[in-house]
């Protein structure tokens, strides 16, 4: 191995290292710029990474670690779920175009999300034996594609195909800065076998680049007009859906409510925690309940803050929308009302907002008591209302969602991350710590959960993932992948098995409630019966399986399940019996 050829201290001048090809480039690269690990899906594109891999082992290089992730949609899953806990960009590889195509769904979430992936895939070799690295299996020809990225170039912010050696350094550092730009997202880069395969002894680069990424602040003006209507604001309203992808957004949003005694609501789209759930000016998940009195309202990072068809704002009501991307950009229609537009991190958007409000405070003191006061009782009324449910269904069996989100709240504690893809309630699970909770994102490619939260356990190895699904999203996380993985980084899975996409059969009723299917009761294309036993399946993966149909078996379950993670090291999955809609 050649030794670096630079002073430690000076990391703008480069180096040059022995390798044997262009993929020991590039992972030399990755390494460098400080990625962890390395989601893979492999196939015969990957040789010359394989071997690259096998000499960084050799000589003592621990990062980008592999992973092995049996199902490329689980991979990109993973991907997102690590980088959802850490901010990290996160890089992923799969089989040219019929990996790319199994991982599309994933890349659709991480899009949505604003989730910044490098995610990339081999391209089939061109050459028919003239280069090394050239086809030498029947495939080579027919996954070749005449465009292997339009597949999903809607859903990435950039798509670029490596293509030769000189430029390896500066692609990686141009995929890592627009990912992780704002806003973030994932973009793809295509890596065609022959280049990787490409022989040279040495590669300089200059270590220790592309750390930086831009942050949008907000403009001067709209944050004074912002402050002008919420000084004025007899009843506002704060809607939010992914304030929390920034932890530190979080305690500024509590700052500035709880200064000026301004309610938070939480969308239907619920990606993080984004405001404590026991904080007094908290008011629950459905805005629109409080939006048609609302004379203020602002929306904060919400793509959908609420249903158009359900509630409307009053006509005299102001609306500021902030956000890294308040309009959402890359959705073809949605236009909600806007009269003061915030581009802007809402971390530094509210802490600019609060101090331009601070100025009034004094004036509006005694008012903003009695807000404050009111708004508190409604608080606690909500809680009550939503204990009292959980109670009226402790006993019934088979179990209420309602009762098992309510148990689920009782046995979480400060080590679990609550992953929730659809069923639980989020209402019943009493959550205060940014960074605890994380929802589904808003394009609902299915069975996103497993896979996400075993990226949470390998960012955080010490945390519990407690994993909230329906028997259907179950299905979808190409659940024998997760469980393999999970074998290694285990997590508590609870199936609230219905027996049904209820989703699906509640569609139906809500929009012909007297149709066909109403009033004879027949649902075809719903019902997931006969349910099978799937806590035998985490069995058969080594876990702690377990079937739950009493309510009141619930809680030590729950704990039983926690115990297999935290102390066996082992993965567990509650399959429990709940109401068949
Ligand atoms: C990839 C994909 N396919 C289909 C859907 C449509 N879909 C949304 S929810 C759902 C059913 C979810 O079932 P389950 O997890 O059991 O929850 P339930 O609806 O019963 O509460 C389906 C099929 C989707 N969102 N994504």
């Amino acid at each position: 191995m050649v030794a670096a050829k630079r002073s430690k201290k000076d990391f703008s001048t480069p180096v040059t290292i022995a390798i044997d090809n262009v993929a020991q480039a590039y992972l030399e690269v990755l390494r460098d710029r400080g990625i962890r690990y390395f989601f893979g899906n492999a196939g015969t594109d990957f040789a010359p990474l394989v071997d690259g891999f096998a000499r960084f082992a050799a000589e003592g290089k621990n990062y980008p670690k592999p992973i092995l992730v049996p199902h490329e949609f689980a991979a990109v899953s993973m991907a997102h779920g690590f980088a959802m806990v850490t901010g990290e960009p996160q890089v992923v590889m799969v089989h040219v175009n019929v990996g790319t195509s199994n991982g599309l769904t994933g890349v659709m979430n991480a899009s949505r999300a604003n989730i910044p992936l490098i995610f990339t895939a081999g391209r089939t070799p061109i050459t028919e034996g003239e280069v090394k690295g050239g086809r030498n299996l029947h495939i080579h020809w027919a996954q070749e594609s005449f465009d292997q990225a339009s597949m999903l170039r809607e859903y990435v912010k950039w798509d670029y195909e490596l293509r030769n050696f000189v430029q390896v350094e500066k692609v990686v550092d141009r995929a890592l800065t627009i990912a992780m730009s704002e806003p973030k997202g994932p973009v793809y880069l295509s890596l065609p076998r022959e280049i990787l395969a490409e022989e040279h002894q040495e590669f300089t680069y200059t270590p220790n680049r592309s750390r930086i990424y831009a942050k949008p602040g907000p403009d001067a003006a709209a944050i004074r007009q912002a402050a002008a209507l919420l000084q004025e604001a007899e009843k506002p309203l704060v809607i939010t859906s992914m304030l929390g992808k920034n932890p530190a957004a979080v305690g500024e949003l509590v700052k500035l409510c709880e200064s000026f005694a301004i309610p938070v609501t939480i969308a239907i789209s619920n990606l993080y925690l984004n405001f404590p759930t026991e904080h007094p000016m908290h008011l629950g998940f459905d805005p629109m309940r409080y939006l048609g009195e609302a004379d203020v309202v602002l929306v904060i990072e919400s793509d959908v803050p609420w249903f158009p068809i359900r509630a409307k704002p009053r006509p005299d009501a102001k609306i500021i929308q902030m956000g890294i991307d308040p309009f959402f950009s890359r959705y073809p229609i949605r236009t909600f009302p806007v009269d003061v537009p915030i581009c802007a991190d809402p971390e530094v958007g509210l802490r600019s907002l609060r101090e331009a409000l601070a100025a009034h405070r004094e004036k509006k003191g005694k008012t903003l008591q009695e807000r404050f006061e009111r708004l508190a009782k409604e608080h606690g009324a909500q809680r009550a209302a939503w204990k009292a449910m959980a109670e009226k269904y402790k006993k019934d069996r088979p179990v209420d969602m309602e009762w098992l989100s309510y148990c689920v709240g009782r046995v979480r504690d400060g080590d679990t991350v609550i992953i929730n893809e659809y069923d639980l309630r989020a209402h019943q699970v009493p959550m205060n710590e940014p960074g605890t909770f994380f929802g589904s994102p808003m394009s609902s490619g299915l069975g996103w959960c497993f896979g996400a939260a075993l990226g949470a356990k390998l960012a955080r190895p010490d945390c519990v993932p407690i994993v909230c699904m329906g028997d259907g999203t179950y299905h979808f996380t190409a659940p024998t992948a997760c469980h393999f993985v999970a074998q290694n980084l285990p997590v508590v899975v609870v199936v609230f098995n219905n027996q049904c996409w209820n989703a699906v059969k509640g569609s139906v009723l809500d929009l012909y409630p007297q149709g066909w299917a109403a009033k004879k009761n027949h649902f075809v294309l719903c019902d997931l019966e006969p349910s099978p036993a799937y806590e035998k399946i985490a069995e058969s993966f080594g876990g702690y399986g377990e079937r739950v149909e009493e309510p009141g078996e619930i809680v030590p379950a729950l704990r039983r399940a926690v115990q297999a993670v935290r102390k066996e090291k082992r993965q567990a999955l509650l399959n429990v019996i709940c109401k068949h809609p």
